[in-house]
């Protein structure tokens, strides 16, 4: 990195070494699954319901060897502090089912993470199965329905504590349901009861410890075949999470295409201590695109940073497009985020908000606008070469390779 670049980032009191280490702090939890299509090692089928992807890019990891072949070399690309985000579905050893999913299906993955220094966060797999009635789970009118699930989420909330335990850094079971409705509810009371029900089951049906880990719920708009209601929406979980103290997280897929969920990010840190997140790009809709360095994610890592939320934060990734190669998908939208942050942290936001709070709104524009020709780029590169990773172009390059060697061969 060039000296005066240093200087530029000085002259605005940004001290780049501090950023660059504040950045290799934060903690960014990879999801597995958008190396396999979210398919897990159940079984070779299709996915049945509740989640989709589109594309048939060849390469794709099929068990737990080629997926955490594809990992490594994903990881040997992504700068900073990592875990591995997973859910039920990628169970090793032999397969059980998803209500006797528990901590024994998971060792290797422990084994897997502790090599590497990684931690793991855990999520339930209430998709693609045939305890699924009618699209519901949590919040369906069968009893019998329901109490899978929660026996499923229950086992989940033991694999969660042990991932904490096991590997020393905090770990988040998230819960997200597809329940809904195609059309126009008769009764949109009676699930949301339901599932509140359901819920509080699981969180007094095991007394996890909340030193290691935590758990989320995840709202959502809607999906395809559930277009006009959605039994766990925003306002749902909300109040769900703040009435039990556990964490609201915001999938910035999950919201109508013209709200601003950045904007959220404040309001939800006047009253919670901690957020966690699945950073997404929804494309007209939740799509699940590979991040782009675009103004919506810049718009939430500025969020994140001008909020002190980093550290009160689980940040986490949520894309999943099988129409790319999936490792350089994985990488990508990665370093994405990465950048996103590292815009965050460069950016002066003392001097903003004291031209705010004195009225100089022209003063908040022009210094807005004058600090993205600054180049940050560079001090990417540093970032890159600091944490000992070849850069975006090299990157894309070998993974090439890789998909050549390795992925083709499949
Ligand atoms: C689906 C949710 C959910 C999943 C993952 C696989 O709309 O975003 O988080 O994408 O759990
Ligand atoms: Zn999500």
């Amino acid at each position: 990195m060039r000296k005066e670049v240093k200087q530029v980032y000085v002259s605005y009191g940004i001290d780049i070494n501090k950023v660059l280490k504040d950045l290799a702090k934060t903690r960014i939890s990879l999801h597995c699954w958008q190396l396999d299509d979210v398919k897990g090692f159940e079984s070779n089928g299709d996915l049945t319901g509740g989640i989709q992807t589109t594309g048939n890019y060849p390469g794709r990891a099929r068990n737990f060897k080629e997926l955490t072949a594809d990992l490594d070399k994903a990881l040997s690309y992504i700068p900073g502090s990592k875990k591995i985000n997973l859910h039920a579905i990628y169970q090793t050893g032999k397969i059980v089912s998803r209500d006797e999913v528990g901590p024994e299906q998971f060792k290797e993955w422990v084994a897997y993470a502790k090599q590497r220094g990684l931690g793991l966060d855990y999520n339930p797999t209430i998709f693609s199965h045939e305890m699924l009635k009618d699209g519901m789970s949590l919040s369906s009118p069968d009893k019998e329905v329901r109490d899978y699930w929660i026996k499923h989420c229950i086992n989940g909330l033991k694999i969660t504590e042990m991932f904490g335990k096991e590997l020393g850094q905090k770990s988040l079971m998230n819960i997200w349901i597809p329940d809904g409705l195609k059309d126009s509810p008769a009764d949109r009371l009676g699930p949301r009861l339901r599932l509140k029900d359901s819920l509080d089951q699981i969180l007094n049906g095991y007394k996890y410890d909340k030193k290691v880990m935590d758990v989320s719920v995840e709202s959502k708009v809607f999906g395809i075949g559930v277009e006009s209601y959605t039994t766990g929406s925003n306002e749902f979980y909300l109040n769900y999470a703040s009435s039990r103290k556990i964490c609201c997280l915001l999938d910035t897929g999950h919201f109508h295409p013209t709200e601003n969920v950045a904007d959220k990010i404040s309001s939800m840190f006047c009253f919670y201590d901690k957020l966690a997140f699945h950073v997404s790009r929804p494309v007209r809709w939740d799509s699940d695109h590979v991040l782009k360095l675009n103004d919506d994610l810049q718009d939430v890592a500025d969020e994140l940073v001008k909020c002190n939320g980093l550290n009160r934060s689980y940040i986490g990734l949520d894309y999943f497009d099988a129409s790319i190669n999936r490792v350089a998908a994985m990488v990508i939208g990665a370093r994405n985020m990465e950048k996103a942050l590292l815009k965050a942290l460069l950016t002066p936001w003392d001097l903003l908000k004291k031209a705010q709070d004195s009225h100089d709104h022209t003063r908040v524009l022009a210094l807005q606008e004058e600090l993205k020709t600054l180049p940050w780029g560079e001090v990417w590169d540093e970032y890159l070469k600091r944490q000992g990773m070849v850069s975006d172009a090299k990157m894309y390059e070998e993974i090439k390779e890789y998909e050549e060697k390795v992925l083709l061969k499949r």
